[in-house]
Protein backbone atom coordinates (compact mmCIF):
# COMPACT_ATOMS: atom_id res chain seq x y z
CA UNK A 1 0.00 0.00 0.00
CA UNK A 2 2.65 2.53 1.29
CA UNK A 3 5.05 1.04 -1.61
CA UNK A 4 1.90 1.76 -3.95
CA UNK A 5 1.47 5.61 -2.68
CA UNK A 6 5.16 6.11 -3.32
CA UNK A 7 5.02 4.95 -6.56
CA UNK A 8 2.10 7.21 -7.36
CA UNK A 9 3.66 9.99 -6.04
CA UNK A 10 7.20 9.42 -7.74
CA UNK A 11 5.09 8.91 -11.25
CA UNK A 12 3.18 12.17 -10.14
CA UNK A 13 6.55 14.07 -9.78
CA UNK A 14 7.85 13.12 -12.54
CA UNK A 15 4.66 14.18 -14.80
CA UNK A 16 4.81 17.26 -12.99
CA UNK A 17 8.38 18.04 -13.63
CA UNK A 18 7.83 16.80 -17.66
CA UNK A 19 5.23 18.85 -18.17
CA UNK A 20 7.13 22.10 -16.41
CA UNK A 21 9.80 21.20 -19.18
CA UNK A 22 6.72 21.41 -21.37
CA UNK A 23 7.75 17.69 -22.40
CA UNK A 24 4.04 16.45 -21.44
CA UNK A 25 0.81 16.44 -23.63
CA UNK A 26 -2.10 15.24 -22.25
CA UNK A 27 -4.34 15.12 -25.60
CA UNK A 28 -7.92 15.59 -25.43
CA UNK A 29 -9.40 14.20 -28.10
CA UNK A 30 -13.50 16.22 -28.11
CA UNK A 31 -16.41 15.11 -30.05
CA UNK A 32 -19.91 13.78 -29.97
CA UNK A 33 -20.45 10.06 -30.44
CA UNK A 34 -19.99 9.13 -33.91
CA UNK A 35 -17.74 11.94 -35.11
CA UNK A 36 -14.60 9.89 -35.13
CA UNK A 37 -12.95 10.21 -31.99
CA UNK A 38 -11.99 6.43 -31.49
CA UNK A 39 -10.92 6.09 -35.19
CA UNK A 40 -8.74 9.44 -35.31
CA UNK A 41 -7.20 8.21 -31.78
CA UNK A 42 -5.97 5.05 -33.30
CA UNK A 43 -4.90 6.55 -36.42
CA UNK A 44 -2.76 9.04 -34.13
CA UNK A 45 -1.02 6.09 -32.10
CA UNK A 46 -0.10 4.04 -35.14
CA UNK A 47 1.59 6.98 -36.76
CA UNK A 48 3.31 7.49 -33.92
CA UNK A 49 4.46 4.22 -33.20
CA UNK A 50 5.36 4.01 -37.17
CA UNK A 51 7.17 7.44 -37.23
CA UNK A 52 10.47 6.37 -35.99
CA UNK A 53 10.23 3.70 -38.92
CA UNK A 54 8.21 4.75 -41.33
CA UNK A 55 8.93 8.77 -41.47
CA UNK A 56 9.04 8.92 -45.29
CA UNK A 57 5.16 8.22 -44.21
CA UNK A 58 4.82 11.85 -42.44
CA UNK A 59 6.22 14.15 -44.71
CA UNK A 60 4.24 16.75 -43.03
CA UNK A 61 5.66 16.37 -39.37
CA UNK A 62 9.04 17.89 -39.16
CA UNK A 63 10.39 15.60 -36.27
CA UNK A 64 9.81 12.69 -38.84
CA UNK A 65 10.73 14.34 -41.92
CA UNK A 66 14.06 15.43 -39.94
CA UNK A 67 14.47 11.43 -38.61
CA UNK A 68 14.65 12.49 -35.70
CA UNK A 69 12.71 10.02 -33.80
CA UNK A 70 14.79 7.35 -32.48
CA UNK A 71 12.11 5.59 -30.70
CA UNK A 72 7.99 5.71 -29.91
CA UNK A 73 7.49 2.81 -27.17
CA UNK A 74 4.24 2.25 -25.12
CA UNK A 75 4.51 3.20 -21.24
CA UNK A 76 2.83 2.73 -17.96
CA UNK A 77 -0.38 4.97 -18.02
CA UNK A 78 -0.82 7.34 -14.80
CA UNK A 79 -4.26 6.30 -14.00
CA UNK A 80 -4.31 2.48 -12.73
CA UNK A 81 -8.15 2.30 -12.02
CA UNK A 82 -9.40 2.62 -15.73
CA UNK A 83 -9.06 0.45 -18.91
CA UNK A 84 -6.30 1.08 -21.13
CA UNK A 85 -7.22 1.97 -24.54
CA UNK A 86 -7.65 -0.66 -27.14
CA UNK A 87 -5.39 0.18 -29.75
CA UNK A 88 -4.57 -3.14 -30.40
CA UNK A 89 -8.21 -4.31 -30.68
CA UNK A 90 -8.80 -2.14 -32.61
CA UNK A 91 -5.92 -1.93 -35.31
CA UNK A 92 -6.93 -5.48 -35.22
CA UNK A 93 -10.46 -5.04 -36.91
CA UNK A 94 -9.21 -2.39 -39.37
CA UNK A 95 -5.93 -4.91 -41.00
CA UNK A 96 -8.44 -8.04 -40.53
CA UNK A 97 -9.02 -9.79 -43.74
CA UNK A 98 -12.77 -8.29 -43.67
CA UNK A 99 -11.37 -5.00 -42.24
CA UNK A 100 -14.02 -3.45 -39.49
CA UNK A 101 -14.25 -0.10 -37.94
CA UNK A 102 -13.51 -0.01 -34.31
CA UNK A 103 -16.64 -0.75 -31.81
CA UNK A 104 -18.39 3.13 -30.84
CA UNK A 105 -16.78 3.59 -27.10
CA UNK A 106 -18.97 2.58 -24.02
CA UNK A 107 -16.29 3.54 -21.49
CA UNK A 108 -13.26 6.00 -20.56
CA UNK A 109 -9.66 4.56 -21.72
CA UNK A 110 -6.10 6.00 -21.91
CA UNK A 111 -2.92 5.50 -23.22
CA UNK A 112 0.74 6.42 -22.65
CA UNK A 113 3.36 6.95 -25.41
CA UNK A 114 6.77 7.81 -25.04
CA UNK A 115 9.24 9.40 -27.94
CA UNK A 116 12.53 9.59 -27.21
CA UNK A 117 13.51 12.51 -29.98
CA UNK A 118 17.22 13.52 -30.80
CA UNK A 119 17.93 17.13 -30.29
CA UNK A 120 18.36 19.49 -32.80
CA UNK A 121 21.56 20.90 -32.00
CA UNK A 122 21.53 23.56 -29.01
CA UNK A 123 24.35 23.49 -25.95
CA UNK A 124 22.16 20.79 -24.66
CA UNK A 125 22.72 18.38 -26.82
CA UNK A 126 26.50 17.29 -25.76
CA UNK A 127 24.97 16.69 -22.82
CA UNK A 128 22.26 14.97 -22.88
CA UNK A 129 21.54 14.07 -27.22
CA UNK A 130 18.00 12.62 -27.14
CA UNK A 131 14.78 14.06 -25.13
CA UNK A 132 11.72 12.28 -24.09
CA UNK A 133 8.21 13.51 -25.07
CA UNK A 134 5.10 12.30 -23.14
CA UNK A 135 1.72 11.78 -24.61
CA UNK A 136 -1.46 10.91 -22.63
CA UNK A 137 -4.23 9.99 -25.13
CA UNK A 138 -7.89 9.89 -23.90
CA UNK A 139 -11.32 8.17 -25.20
CA UNK A 140 -14.40 7.67 -23.82
CA UNK A 141 -18.03 7.99 -25.63
CA UNK A 142 -19.32 10.93 -26.90
CA UNK A 143 -22.28 11.16 -25.37
CA UNK A 144 -20.62 11.44 -22.20
CA UNK A 145 -19.23 15.00 -23.54
CA UNK A 146 -22.78 16.41 -23.38
CA UNK A 147 -22.61 16.83 -19.77
CA UNK A 148 -20.38 19.29 -19.50
CA UNK A 149 -22.23 22.64 -20.14
CA UNK A 150 -24.28 21.36 -16.44
CA UNK A 151 -21.30 22.30 -14.57
CA UNK A 152 -22.04 26.14 -14.61
CA UNK A 153 -26.24 25.57 -14.32
CA UNK A 154 -28.76 24.96 -12.07
CA UNK A 155 -31.54 22.93 -12.39
CA UNK A 156 -34.52 25.71 -13.42
CA UNK A 157 -31.69 27.08 -15.91
CA UNK A 158 -31.63 23.42 -17.35
CA UNK A 159 -34.82 22.86 -17.10
CA UNK A 160 -36.24 25.75 -19.01
CA UNK A 161 -33.72 25.52 -21.69
CA UNK A 162 -34.44 21.62 -22.30
CA UNK A 163 -37.83 22.73 -22.10
CA UNK A 164 -37.57 25.71 -24.66
CA UNK A 165 -36.01 23.00 -26.54
CA UNK A 166 -38.35 20.34 -26.04
CA UNK A 167 -41.13 22.56 -27.99
CA UNK A 168 -39.17 23.25 -31.20
CA UNK A 169 -40.31 22.26 -34.59
CA UNK A 170 -38.14 20.06 -34.94
CA UNK A 171 -38.75 18.10 -31.85
CA UNK A 172 -42.08 18.71 -30.08
CA UNK A 173 -43.91 16.24 -32.47
CA UNK A 174 -42.18 13.17 -30.69
CA UNK A 175 -41.76 15.18 -27.79
CA UNK A 176 -45.62 15.92 -26.77
CA UNK A 177 -47.02 13.32 -25.61
CA UNK A 178 -44.06 13.27 -22.82
CA UNK A 179 -44.65 16.69 -21.85
CA UNK A 180 -48.63 16.13 -21.77
CA UNK A 181 -47.83 13.58 -19.40
CA UNK A 182 -45.44 15.05 -16.88
CA UNK A 183 -46.85 18.26 -16.93
CA UNK A 184 -49.18 17.01 -14.35
CA UNK A 185 -46.98 14.69 -12.20
CA UNK A 186 -46.85 17.40 -9.97
CA UNK A 187 -50.60 16.77 -9.05
CA UNK A 188 -49.95 13.29 -8.74
CA UNK A 189 -46.92 13.65 -6.35
CA UNK A 190 -48.92 14.85 -3.18
CA UNK A 191 -50.23 11.36 -2.95
CA UNK A 192 -48.52 9.08 -4.30
CA UNK A 193 -44.67 7.55 -4.02
CA UNK A 194 -42.62 10.37 -5.08
CA UNK A 195 -39.70 8.06 -5.91
CA UNK A 196 -41.89 6.17 -8.29
CA UNK A 197 -43.12 9.41 -10.10
CA UNK A 198 -40.34 10.34 -10.47
CA UNK A 199 -38.26 6.92 -11.44
CA UNK A 200 -41.27 6.58 -14.05
CA UNK A 201 -41.08 10.37 -15.72
CA UNK A 202 -37.16 9.51 -15.70
CA UNK A 203 -37.87 6.38 -17.65
CA UNK A 204 -40.21 8.61 -20.61
CA UNK A 205 -37.70 10.99 -20.73
CA UNK A 206 -34.79 8.83 -21.36
CA UNK A 207 -36.58 7.16 -24.03
CA UNK A 208 -37.81 10.67 -25.36
CA UNK A 209 -33.66 11.30 -25.43
CA UNK A 210 -33.64 8.23 -27.04
CA UNK A 211 -35.82 8.40 -30.10
CA UNK A 212 -34.97 12.12 -30.71
CA UNK A 213 -31.16 10.39 -30.64
CA UNK A 214 -31.58 7.81 -33.10
CA UNK A 215 -34.61 8.69 -34.95
CA UNK A 216 -34.67 12.29 -35.35
CA UNK A 217 -31.06 12.25 -35.49
CA UNK A 218 -30.30 15.38 -32.56
CA UNK A 219 -27.38 15.40 -31.51
CA UNK A 220 -27.88 17.70 -28.39
CA UNK A 221 -29.65 15.88 -25.79
CA UNK A 222 -28.80 16.12 -21.71
CA UNK A 223 -28.14 14.48 -19.51
CA UNK A 224 -25.70 12.36 -21.69
CA UNK A 225 -25.33 9.49 -19.62
CA UNK A 226 -29.26 8.79 -20.17
CA UNK A 227 -27.95 7.91 -24.06
CA UNK A 228 -25.06 5.37 -22.28
CA UNK A 229 -24.54 5.40 -18.50
CA UNK A 230 -22.03 2.73 -18.45
CA UNK A 231 -21.75 1.61 -14.80
CA UNK A 232 -24.70 3.58 -14.00
CA UNK A 233 -27.53 1.84 -15.20
CA UNK A 234 -30.00 1.60 -13.59
CA UNK A 235 -28.45 3.40 -10.69
CA UNK A 236 -31.27 6.26 -9.26
CA UNK A 237 -28.59 9.19 -10.14
CA UNK A 238 -30.33 9.13 -13.28
CA UNK A 239 -33.61 9.59 -12.33
CA UNK A 240 -34.31 13.31 -13.27
CA UNK A 241 -36.09 15.59 -15.66
CA UNK A 242 -36.96 18.89 -16.59
CA UNK A 243 -40.04 19.62 -15.24
CA UNK A 244 -42.46 22.81 -16.02
CA UNK A 245 -43.79 22.92 -12.83
CA UNK A 246 -40.64 24.44 -11.74
CA UNK A 247 -41.37 27.60 -12.44
CA UNK A 248 -44.30 28.49 -10.55
CA UNK A 249 -43.84 26.11 -7.54
CA UNK A 250 -40.34 26.19 -5.69
CA UNK A 251 -40.84 24.67 -2.71
CA UNK A 252 -42.82 20.87 -3.90
CA UNK A 253 -42.00 18.29 -3.06
CA UNK A 254 -41.15 17.18 -6.48
CA UNK A 255 -38.83 20.43 -7.23
CA UNK A 256 -36.73 19.92 -4.56
CA UNK A 257 -36.08 16.05 -5.29
CA UNK A 258 -35.07 17.07 -9.25
CA UNK A 259 -33.25 19.97 -7.85
CA UNK A 260 -31.24 17.45 -5.42
CA UNK A 261 -31.07 15.26 -7.94
CA UNK A 262 -29.66 17.34 -10.68
CA UNK A 263 -26.97 18.39 -8.44
CA UNK A 264 -26.10 15.18 -6.96
CA UNK A 265 -25.95 13.76 -10.86
CA UNK A 266 -23.55 17.19 -11.21
CA UNK A 267 -21.15 16.58 -8.06
CA UNK A 268 -21.35 13.01 -8.57
CA UNK A 269 -20.90 12.38 -12.27
CA UNK A 270 -19.66 15.11 -14.26
CA UNK A 271 -17.33 17.03 -12.30
CA UNK A 272 -14.92 14.24 -11.31
CA UNK A 273 -14.89 13.51 -15.38
CA UNK A 274 -14.60 17.12 -15.75
CA UNK A 275 -11.95 17.35 -13.09
CA UNK A 276 -9.80 14.49 -13.46
CA UNK A 277 -9.34 13.97 -17.70
CA UNK A 278 -10.93 17.26 -19.26
CA UNK A 279 -9.60 19.87 -17.20
CA UNK A 280 -5.98 18.88 -17.49
CA UNK A 281 -5.86 18.37 -21.32
CA UNK A 282 -3.23 20.59 -22.21
CA UNK A 283 -3.75 20.50 -25.79
CA UNK A 284 -7.41 19.43 -27.76
CA UNK A 285 -8.19 18.34 -31.15
CA UNK A 286 -12.22 19.17 -31.10
CA UNK A 287 -13.69 16.59 -34.27
CA UNK A 288 -16.72 18.59 -35.66
CA UNK A 289 -18.91 15.70 -37.41
CA UNK A 290 -19.92 18.24 -40.34
CA UNK A 291 -20.58 14.93 -42.64
CA UNK A 292 -22.35 13.02 -40.18
CA UNK A 293 -24.53 15.99 -39.55
CA UNK A 294 -25.20 16.87 -43.03
CA UNK A 295 -26.09 13.23 -43.60
CA UNK A 296 -28.76 12.93 -40.81
CA UNK A 297 -30.28 16.31 -42.26
CA UNK A 298 -31.13 19.62 -41.55
CA UNK A 299 -32.37 19.58 -38.06
CA UNK A 300 -29.16 17.65 -36.93
CA UNK A 301 -26.96 19.90 -38.73
CA UNK A 302 -28.44 23.30 -37.08
CA UNK A 303 -28.02 21.01 -33.65
CA UNK A 304 -24.03 20.62 -34.00
CA UNK A 305 -23.66 24.33 -34.26
CA UNK A 306 -26.28 24.66 -30.74
CA UNK A 307 -24.11 21.66 -29.79
CA UNK A 308 -20.53 23.68 -30.61
CA UNK A 309 -21.70 26.87 -29.15
CA UNK A 310 -23.14 24.96 -25.72
CA UNK A 311 -19.69 22.98 -25.50
CA UNK A 312 -16.75 25.03 -26.28
CA UNK A 313 -17.10 27.10 -23.81
CA UNK A 314 -16.99 24.97 -21.00
CA UNK A 315 -12.91 24.56 -21.94
CA UNK A 316 -9.91 26.91 -21.01
CA UNK A 317 -8.13 28.48 -23.92
CA UNK A 318 -5.27 30.35 -22.60
CA UNK A 319 -1.62 30.59 -22.14
CA UNK A 320 0.23 29.32 -19.01
CA UNK A 321 3.02 30.74 -17.34
CA UNK A 322 5.41 27.96 -16.05
CA UNK A 323 4.19 27.75 -12.70
CA UNK A 324 0.26 27.76 -13.62
CA UNK A 325 1.39 24.98 -16.26
CA UNK A 326 2.09 22.84 -12.96
CA UNK A 327 -1.01 23.57 -10.89
CA UNK A 328 -3.76 24.36 -13.77
CA UNK A 329 -3.18 23.07 -17.31
CA UNK A 330 -5.04 24.64 -19.66
CA UNK A 331 -5.28 24.34 -23.51
CA UNK A 332 -2.83 25.89 -25.44
CA UNK A 333 -3.13 24.33 -28.39
CA UNK A 334 -6.18 23.54 -30.48
CA UNK A 335 -7.57 22.01 -33.61
CA UNK A 336 -10.70 21.83 -35.03
CA UNK A 337 -10.81 18.96 -37.21
CA UNK A 338 -13.57 17.54 -39.30
CA UNK A 339 -12.44 13.85 -39.83
CA UNK A 340 -13.94 11.60 -42.89
CA UNK A 341 -12.54 13.72 -45.69
CA UNK A 342 -11.52 10.60 -47.73
CA UNK A 343 -15.46 10.65 -48.65
CA UNK A 344 -14.95 13.52 -50.64
CA UNK A 345 -13.04 14.86 -53.65
CA UNK A 346 -10.47 17.23 -53.17
CA UNK A 347 -12.99 20.44 -54.00
CA UNK A 348 -15.44 19.23 -51.21
CA UNK A 349 -13.04 19.47 -48.79
CA UNK A 350 -12.71 23.12 -49.22
CA UNK A 351 -16.02 23.29 -49.26
CA UNK A 352 -16.31 21.20 -45.67
CA UNK A 353 -13.35 23.20 -44.62
CA UNK A 354 -15.06 26.62 -45.21
CA UNK A 355 -18.66 25.25 -43.07
CA UNK A 356 -15.77 24.08 -40.45
CA UNK A 357 -14.49 27.57 -40.22
CA UNK A 358 -17.27 29.22 -40.33
CA UNK A 359 -18.98 27.36 -37.77
CA UNK A 360 -16.05 27.84 -35.16
CA UNK A 361 -16.08 31.14 -36.02
CA UNK A 362 -20.06 31.30 -35.01
CA UNK A 363 -19.41 30.16 -31.56
CA UNK A 364 -18.56 32.21 -28.94
CA UNK A 365 -15.72 31.05 -27.02
CA UNK A 366 -12.95 33.02 -25.75
CA UNK A 367 -9.72 31.68 -27.19
CA UNK A 368 -6.77 33.88 -25.80
CA UNK A 369 -4.92 35.15 -28.89
CA UNK A 370 -1.99 33.46 -27.65
CA UNK A 371 -3.33 30.21 -28.35
CA UNK A 372 -2.08 28.21 -31.63
CA UNK A 373 -5.21 27.37 -33.17
CA UNK A 374 -5.62 25.28 -36.33
CA UNK A 375 -8.52 24.35 -38.80
CA UNK A 376 -8.32 21.29 -40.92
CA UNK A 377 -10.48 18.80 -42.82
CA UNK A 378 -8.63 15.18 -42.17
CA UNK A 379 -9.42 11.31 -42.60
CA UNK A 380 -7.92 9.38 -39.86
CA UNK A 381 -7.84 6.39 -41.89
CA UNK A 382 -8.10 6.93 -45.63
CA UNK A 383 -10.80 4.02 -47.68
CA UNK A 384 -10.46 5.87 -50.58
CA UNK A 385 -8.50 6.48 -53.48
CA UNK A 386 -9.43 9.33 -56.51
CA UNK A 387 -9.59 8.56 -59.62
CA UNK A 388 -11.61 9.49 -62.86
CA UNK A 389 -14.11 8.16 -65.05
CA UNK A 390 -13.83 7.31 -68.77
CA UNK A 391 -15.33 11.23 -69.44
CA UNK A 392 -13.27 12.80 -67.42
CA UNK A 393 -15.40 13.13 -64.05
CA UNK A 394 -13.99 12.93 -60.91
CA UNK A 395 -15.06 9.51 -58.51
CA UNK A 396 -13.82 8.27 -55.52
CA UNK A 397 -12.87 4.59 -55.12
CA UNK A 398 -13.35 2.50 -52.29
CA UNK A 399 -15.23 -1.28 -50.89
CA UNK A 400 -18.70 -0.85 -49.45
CA UNK A 401 -19.96 -4.57 -48.04
CA UNK A 402 -16.85 -5.95 -49.21
CA UNK A 403 -17.17 -4.74 -53.16
CA UNK A 404 -15.34 -2.41 -54.90
CA UNK A 405 -17.43 0.67 -56.19
CA UNK A 406 -16.71 4.08 -57.65
CA UNK A 407 -19.24 6.93 -56.40
CA UNK A 408 -19.44 10.93 -55.73
CA UNK A 409 -21.36 12.63 -53.26
CA UNK A 410 -24.16 14.41 -55.76
CA UNK A 411 -25.18 16.73 -53.23
CA UNK A 412 -23.40 18.74 -50.72
CA UNK A 413 -24.29 22.30 -50.24
CA UNK A 414 -22.12 25.19 -51.36
CA UNK A 415 -20.70 26.82 -48.35
CA UNK A 416 -23.49 29.48 -46.96
CA UNK A 417 -25.94 27.41 -48.57
CA UNK A 418 -29.40 25.98 -46.56
CA UNK A 419 -28.84 22.29 -46.39
CA UNK A 420 -31.70 21.09 -48.30
CA UNK A 421 -31.85 17.38 -47.94
CA UNK A 422 -29.91 15.09 -46.22
CA UNK A 423 -26.32 14.64 -47.58
CA UNK A 424 -26.33 10.83 -49.05
CA UNK A 425 -22.81 9.20 -47.64
CA UNK A 426 -22.04 5.54 -48.22
CA UNK A 427 -21.01 3.41 -45.28
CA UNK A 428 -17.40 2.50 -46.89
CA UNK A 429 -15.63 -0.29 -45.49
CA UNK A 430 -11.97 0.91 -44.32
CA UNK A 431 -9.07 0.09 -46.37
CA UNK A 432 -7.53 -3.47 -47.20
CA UNK A 433 -4.46 -2.03 -45.46
CA UNK A 434 -2.36 -4.88 -45.57
CA UNK A 435 0.53 -3.15 -46.55
CA UNK A 436 3.26 -2.51 -43.78
CA UNK A 437 3.63 0.32 -41.94
CA UNK A 438 1.19 2.68 -40.76
CA UNK A 439 -2.55 2.90 -41.70
CA UNK A 440 -3.39 4.93 -44.70
CA UNK A 441 -4.58 8.37 -43.37
CA UNK A 442 -5.43 12.19 -44.68
CA UNK A 443 -3.33 14.66 -43.48
CA UNK A 444 -2.78 13.43 -40.29
CA UNK A 445 1.06 14.54 -40.44
CA UNK A 446 0.00 17.91 -40.30
CA UNK A 447 -2.40 17.26 -37.73
CA UNK A 448 0.73 16.06 -35.85
CA UNK A 449 3.23 18.78 -37.07
CA UNK A 450 0.45 21.36 -35.15
CA UNK A 451 0.07 19.20 -31.89
CA UNK A 452 3.71 18.61 -31.75
CA UNK A 453 6.15 20.80 -34.20
CA UNK A 454 6.85 23.15 -31.20
CA UNK A 455 7.93 20.78 -28.86
CA UNK A 456 11.63 19.80 -29.81
N1 LIG B 1 -14.39 6.90 -44.29
C1 LIG B 1 -14.07 7.14 -43.01
N2 LIG B 1 -14.93 6.81 -42.04
C2 LIG B 1 -14.57 7.07 -40.76
C3 LIG B 1 -13.33 7.65 -40.42
N3 LIG B 1 -13.29 7.77 -39.07
C4 LIG B 1 -14.45 7.30 -38.60
N4 LIG B 1 -15.23 6.87 -39.61
C5 LIG B 1 -16.61 6.32 -39.55
O1 LIG B 1 -17.25 6.89 -38.42
C6 LIG B 1 -17.70 5.85 -37.53
C7 LIG B 1 -17.57 6.32 -36.10
O2 LIG B 1 -16.22 6.46 -35.76
P1 LIG B 1 -15.72 6.28 -34.25
O3 LIG B 1 -14.25 6.52 -34.26
O4 LIG B 1 -16.21 5.02 -33.66
O5 LIG B 1 -16.48 7.52 -33.57
P2 LIG B 1 -16.46 7.93 -32.01
O6 LIG B 1 -16.39 9.42 -31.99
O7 LIG B 1 -15.39 7.20 -31.30
O8 LIG B 1 -17.92 7.49 -31.55
P3 LIG B 1 -18.40 7.01 -30.06
O9 LIG B 1 -17.41 6.00 -29.57
O10 LIG B 1 -19.73 6.41 -30.32
O11 LIG B 1 -18.44 8.25 -29.22
C8 LIG B 1 -16.81 4.65 -37.86
O12 LIG B 1 -17.46 3.45 -37.53
C9 LIG B 1 -16.64 4.81 -39.38
O13 LIG B 1 -17.76 4.32 -40.06
C10 LIG B 1 -12.42 7.99 -41.49
O14 LIG B 1 -11.32 8.52 -41.29
N5 LIG B 1 -12.84 7.70 -42.75
MG1 LIG C 1 -15.43 5.92 -29.79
Amino acid sequence: MQLTRLKKLQQQGRDLLDRGLDRHIRLGVTGLSGAGKTALITSLIDQLSHSASYPQKLPRWSLAAQRRIVDVKFAAQPDWSIARFDYEGALQALRAESPQWPESTTGLSELRLELTIARDGGWKQAAWPTQKLVIDLFDYPGEWLLDLPLLDMTFEDWSTAQLKLLHEPSRELIAKPWLTATASVGDIVSTADLDAVVRHASAGYRDLLKRLRYDVGVFWSQPGRMLLPGSLEGAPILDFFPWPGHFNDQTSALTKALQQRFERYKAEVVTPFYRDYFCRFNRQIVLVDILGAMQRGPVAFADLRLALSALLPVFHYGRNSWWQRLWRPHIERVAFIATKADLLTLTQQRTVLDWLQELVGSTEIDVDSAVAQMQQVVAAVRATEYGHLADGREVLRGSVDGTQRAFHVDYLPAFGAQLATPVALPKLDPPDANEPGPLPNLRIDQLLEFLLGDLA
